[in-house]
């Protein structure tokens, strides 16, 4: 952990207020070092209260997307969030991250961007990505999986997701599969999972994730207004970006080690539970191709069971789903 890092983490272990000398014994830096950190996170927004009786005490963390200060609210996280980048643009933060696969970085790598200029979605789709109004961002994971149980990963990336929203906002978000997470109808974040794999073997996955947290609706473009909405427009009031991505990340890391270790089962009940595509007739597109039927259950890979209108069950993989009312 950073100075900074370990500077907020133990101002946040200590709501009253924590003492120069102590903060100065804890980190075995000089008082003179501490003031000299505290000076600059406050010049970053982090307001922190200085006083003869309680010392140091954090008062408000601006909403601005910091790595010191996330990794230091992740330090119990075994693989996702142990190495955190924050951008102030890219281009696309699964770009970011693939260079960084390429380059041998360690998996748990998470790239934030405050912006993205060419965000995307499936299919080389548009995802807008306005600056400081959302979470932006991709996580490279080296998995032990085939290629074709990726989908698990796209799964457990949507129940986590909406575990933390949930706890975060107090709203009910709901999955539409394979990768959409919605709320009151409406979109609110989506996953997009990249990976680069042999025949049978998976190199790495790139999880990029995008939730649509503090947008109004002008940020969103006309044709966009009917589908999608932000937490904010969804609550009625601002989420904090960075209590949400640190929540988004701790269930992430859980989840993700729930496949590893072959627990994928108890990911997919959960997913079950929240997904209002199961039991609905619904029409997919898959590239060319349209199928219409039952979406009957989750298979074991993640794909979706559908019982077409011939009576046959089908393993879909992936694709672009339309609910029948
Ligand atoms: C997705 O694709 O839902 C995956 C989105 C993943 C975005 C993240 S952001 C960080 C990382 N870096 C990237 O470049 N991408 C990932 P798909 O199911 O194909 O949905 C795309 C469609 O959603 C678009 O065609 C629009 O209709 C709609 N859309 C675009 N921007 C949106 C937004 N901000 N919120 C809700 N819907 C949006």
């Amino acid at each position: 952990m950073t100075t900074d890092a370990k500077i907020l983490s133990a101002l946040r272990a200590s709501p009253d207020g924590v003492s120069g000398e102590d903060l100065a014994e804890q980190l075995d830096i000089s008082r003179a070092a501490i003031w000299a950190r505290i000076e600059e996170l406050r010049r970053l927004g982090y307001e922190i209260e200085a006083g003869p009786h309680f010392g140091y005490r954090l008062v408000s963390v601006p909403d601005v997307l910091h790595a010191d200060d996330l990794l230091a609210r992740l330090y119990q996280t075994k693989i996702i969030g142990r190495d955190i980048r924050v951008f102030e643009q890219t281009t696309s933060t699964n770009d970011v991250i693939e260079k960084l696969a390429r380059d041998g970085v360690k998996e748990g790598v998470v790239v934030f961007a405050e912006s993205q200029t060419r965000g995307r979605g499936r299919l080389g789709r548009k995802w807008i990505s306005p600056a400081y109004k959302g979470l932006w961002f991709s996580i490279l994971l080296r998995p032990e999986l085939r290629p074709q149980e990726t989908t698990q990963l796209t799964v457990a990336s949507a129940t986590a997701l909406c575990r933390a929203i949930q706890a975060e906002t107090g709203l009910n978000p709901e999955i539409k599969w394979p990768n959409d997470v919605w709320v009151n109808g409406k979109k609110v974040a989506g996953v997009l999972t990249e990976l680069s794999a042999e025949l049978d073997r998976v190199k790495h996955v790139i999880l990029g994730i995008g939730v649509d947290v503090n947008l109004g609706t002008g940020e969103f473009p006309a044709d966009l207004r009917q589908q999608a909405t932000s937490l904010k427009l969804e609550a009625g009031r601002a989420i904090s970006r960075a209590d949400l991505a640190a929540a988004i990340l701790r269930e992430l890391d859980h989840d993700y080690l729930r496949v590893c270790i072959g627990q994928f089962t108890k990911v997919a009940d959960e997913w079950e539970a929240r997904c209002q595509t199961i039991g609905r007739d619904v029409t997919i597109q898959i590239g060319g191709r349209r199928v219409q039927g039952r979406a009957e259950s989750l298979g074991e890979s993640g794909e979706l069971l559908l019982r077409t209108e011939h009576g046959h069950l089908e393993r879909i993989g992936g694709g672009d789903v339309t609910l029948e009312k």
